[in-house]
């Protein structure tokens, strides 16, 4: 497919030219121009009246399949460029929702990216039908007046049955969740910008080996995996990656790929240190406002400044550094710390995991009673990798009080000792 862009910039609307070239070559189109304007929005056509005479002799010229513009159009802009251009439209999001779609693999993915579909679709139908009950005979994509009365029909019905079978998955979903969290591991999620590099992280904690490919929204479906942070076993969660300005509408339909976040002991935001620091910033800045609309920005977070090996030991710490200044006062902050997913340099991070771990509500005091004399050595080593040693008395066996995570108790019951909460 062979698009024009089209970029209006001002000084409400920060768009990254570079961004949106990315988003459209992740979508797998072939740009032939783009237009950049830079003005407020207007009303009508969200770009002025002589950009858009200038993108229609373009298209003439060039002839291409689809126009896309870097900003959100309104439904009756989106409308009235069709009207003047007859061409498909498409803005930001439903790129976003293209690239989306072609990534969905699992049930759940593909029906979160239609419901999103839809979701943008309806005001856009709502709109052709009030333009038609104006006496606009323009119509719809090609339809009339009956055939978009129809497509309004079955766009509310389609979006009931999505939710109702989105629904059953969550259920289900619930079901693991509530039974990991009776587990009571330690969940880390990874969440941050897409292409940061949340995948190769988690591949790189785990041995997994998820997809993980230098375009935009790789991941979609979330993952959940064992890993081991000096011994002590943790789960992480790697999910559907962060942009600028999420709309509410694509965060609604990833809400329970999304939740998975909202439910995390301890985030790991994660940011490509390779770019220059207005980009991180500006990401960093991103992440954080879809952590608010998820309502997960007061969870004990770790800033990861991921691709280290990409630039100087000296950049590196300034970026830190400068992250450091920006996240100064928040109460939830563990640390900034610097690691490369690819190299496996994950030293830092691991010792801020462990900072993180030791303050959870997940990790409580235990008196564990050890009668056997030759299960003490055993019981100590266990303790020592999931938790903290505080006292031990020895008798004929053993009396330890230990922190250890609420997980591991059935483990340790296993062994045959007695283990009691300290009150
Ligand atoms: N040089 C270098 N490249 C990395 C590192 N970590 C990840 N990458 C590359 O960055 C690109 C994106 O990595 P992913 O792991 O797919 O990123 P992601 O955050 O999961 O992206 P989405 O799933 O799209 O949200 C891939 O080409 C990775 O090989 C790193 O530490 N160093
Ligand atoms: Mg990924």
């Amino acid at each position: 497919m062979r698009v024009i862009g089209v970029i209006r910039k001002s000084r409400r609307e920060r768009v990254s030219r570079e961004e949106f070239e990315e988003l459209l070559r992740s979508a797998g189109y072939e740009v032939l121009a783009i237009v950049e304007q830079v003005r407020e929005e207007h009303p009508r056509y969200n770009i002025g009246p002589g950009k858009l005479e200038e993108i229609k002799k373009l298209i003439e010229e060039l002839k291409p399949d689809k126009v896309v513009f870097a900003n959100r159009l309104t439904p009756s802009q989106a409308y009235n460029l069709w009207k003047e251009l007859r061409i498909d439209i498409i803005d930001k999001w439903q790129l976003v929702l293209e690239i989306f779609e072609k990534r969905a693999h699992s049930k759940e993915a593909k029906l979160q990216v239609e419901l999103a579909n839809l979701q943008y679709e309806l005001p856009l139908v709502k709109e052709a039908i009030r333009r038609i009950k104006m006496g606009d005979r323009a119509g719809f994509k090609g339809m009339g007046e009956y055939q978009v009365h129809q497509y309004f029909k079955h766009i509310r019905y389609r979006m009931g049955k999505i939710r109702e079978e989105l629904e059953k998955i969550r259920a289900e979903r619930e079901i693991r969740r509530k039974k990991r969290e009776e587990e009571g591991f330690v969940l880390v999620a990874l969440a941050g910008y897409t292409n940061a590099g949340k995948s190769t992280l988690l591949n790189a904690l785990t041995g997994e080996s998820i997809e993980a490919r230098n375009q935009m929204f790789t991941t979609l479906d979330t993952t959940t995996r064992r890993f081991k942070v000096n011994g002590k076993m943790l789960l992480i969660t790697d999910t559907v990656g962060f942009i600028d300005n999420l709309p509410p509408f694509i965060v609604e339909a990833f809400h329970s790929t999304l939740e998975e976040i909202v439910k995390a002991d301890i985030i790991v935001l994660v940011l490509d240190a390779s770019e220059p620091w207005p980009e991180i910033r500006r990401k960093f800045f991103a992440s954080l406002d879809v952590l608010r609309e998820l309502k997960a920005l007061d969870r004990p977070m770790i800033v990861a400044l991921n691709k280290i090996d990409l630039i100087s030991e000296e950049d590196a710490k300034e970026k830190a550094l400068l992250l450091r200044e920006l996240v100064n006062g928040r109460a939830n902050l563990i640390d900034v710390v610097k690691i490369s997913a690819k190299q496996k340099r994950l030293e830092e991070l691991y010792s801020a995991i462990e900072k993180a771990i030791a303050i959870s509500p997940k990790f409580q005091e235990f008196e564990i009673t050890v009668r056997d004399p030759e299960k003490v050595g055993k019981v100590i080593a266990m303790i020592h990798s999931v938790g903290e040693l505080l006292d031990i008395d020895y008798g004929e066996g053993a009396r330890i009080r230990a922190y250890i995570q609420t997980g591991m108790i059935r483990h340790l019951t296993k062994l045959g000792v007695e283990v009691k909460r300290v009150a």
